[in-house]
């Protein structure tokens, strides 16, 4: 193979070129590398994968798929493609991978475009339990184009109430059920999702854009086994370059693949896909299996050291890399809990709870997320020093990051980056 160094990714070319975007790449570094990352849907990515985007793949035009294609010049980009889609059903032991989606978004839409018609009924987590504005959220596409049934959370178990779902289902009989989203910290029962869909011949389809990084890592029991489709992000936990992927039954792969193109996206990013491949290859080795399973050790810790403060998990804890806290007994919302994190170095989201009585843009509740910190080389007893920076700042802190709170709590924050570093010098 030719050691000749291929082009992208050359710095010193775009800090003379264009100072002012050269600028904001170094200063988001800076950003990344000075304060906690805790956002659950975020992770940095390797250098590897980073490399594989900064590409010449990004030029070429490949409307089609591997041997497929509406243009000339594709021998290469089929080749990465291949290896793409080949990896991605090994790792999640699947009949058929389609790994050209954009996003999340991009892929969740193909699932809709192979298996609904407008103003067909879904049967989806709402959006405030826990569920994702593509499954029927009123503002998106999912919500104006197609009929959405939503289901919640047991007011005590804070979990999946699977008796409202299999009630539902019987009711109102919905082409298609979906089980994930954004903000369920414990465990699906893909079995029982699966039975429901079959009582009514339902599509059974998971978005698993949150944890396939953790199926992908042997952490936790993969849907891939129960479900028609699982759609997912490739950024989150599994920590590969920002996109979207499709798996399925072999069944329903010409639809997936009619969906994905021509139906819903023109050109592939082929860089992209380049790094997906990359990604996928890094997701199969034994390091990656072990990050899988600190990601959701720590998370455990964290929730539960949050938990002694008096800030409480719903559910209880939780089983992934995420836990939604709700700060109603330390009687402060969740953007307020932000803006004082944000100013001491620690970066999370509000988010609503269940059942929340604050407005969405103010909500009761902050999601936390240990996938970056992992990354980062963090273990449990890092965690404990978190929960203690996080209940600091967000129970005596201020959003002005000059407030004695902030500035203490951030001196910390920097003591724990110097020793764990993200995309070490
Ligand atoms: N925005 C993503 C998240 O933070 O969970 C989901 O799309």
């Amino acid at each position: 193979m030719s050691t000749e160094p291929f082009y992208g990714a050359d710095h010193a070319a775009l800090q003379a070129f264009d100072p002012e975007v050269a600028g904001v790449l170094q200063s988001e570094l800076t950003r990344i590398r000075s304060g906690l990352q805790l956002i659950a849907s975020e992770n940095l990515s390797s250098p590897a994968v980073l490399t594989a985007m900064a590409s010449t793949l990004s030029n070429k035009y490949a409307e089609g798929y591997p041997g497929r294609r509406y243009y000339g010049g594709c021998a290469e980009v089929d080749k990465v493609e291949t290896l793409a889609i080949d990896r991605l059903k090994a790792l999640l032991d699947a009949d058929h991978a389609n790994v050209q989606p954009h996003s999340g978004a991009s892929a969740n839409m193909a699932v809709y475009g192979a298996f609904l018609q407008p103003g067909d009924s879904i049967l989806a987590m709402s959006l405030p339990h826990g569920g994702h504005l593509t499954h029927g959220a009123k503002v998106s596409f999912s919500g104006k184009w197609f009929n959405p049934i939503p289901y919640h959370v047991d007011p005590t178990s804070e979990d999946i109430d699977y008796d409202e779902v299999e009630r539902l289902a019987k009711e109102h009989r919905p082409k298609l059920i979906v089980a994930g989203g954004s903000a369920i910290p414990r465990l699906i029962d893909f079995a029982r999702f699966r039975a429901i869909a079959d009582e009514i011949g339902a599509i059974f389809w998971v978005d698993a854009a949150h944890f396939i990084g953790l199926v992908a890592g042997k952490a936790i029991p993969s849907p891939v086994p129960y479900a028609d489709v699982v759609s997912f992000t490739t950024h989150k936990v599994m920590r590969g370059p920002r996109s979207g992927a499709i798996v399925c039954k072999e069944e329903h792969a010409k639809a997936i693949d009619k969906a994905v193109f021509p139906m819903m996206q023109g050109g592939p990013l082929m860089h992209v896909i380049a790094a997906k491949a990359v990604n996928f290859k890094e997701c199969a080795t034994p390091e990656y299996q072990q990050y899988a399973t600190q990601v959701i050790e720590n998370s455990k810790v964290l929730a539960a050291a949050l938990q002694e403060k008096g800030i409480r998990p719903t559910t209880g804890g939780t089983d992934t890399h995420l836990s939604l806290l709700d700060l109603q007994g330390v009687g402060v919302t969740g953007a307020d809990a932000e803006a004082r994190c944000d100013a001491a170095g620690i970066t999370l989201n509000k988010n609503a709870i269940p059942n929340d009585p604050q407005k969405p843009n103010i909500a009761s509740g902050i999601r936390v997320g240990t996938p970056c910190v992992t990354t980062q080389g963090m273990g449990t007893e890092q965690m404990t020093v978190i929960a203690d920076l996080i209940h600091k700042a967000v129970t005596t802190g201020d959003a002005d990051p000059e407030h004695a709170v902030s500035r203490e709590v951030r001196g910390t924050v920097t003591d724990l980056v110097t020793q764990f570093p993200a995309y070490p010098r």
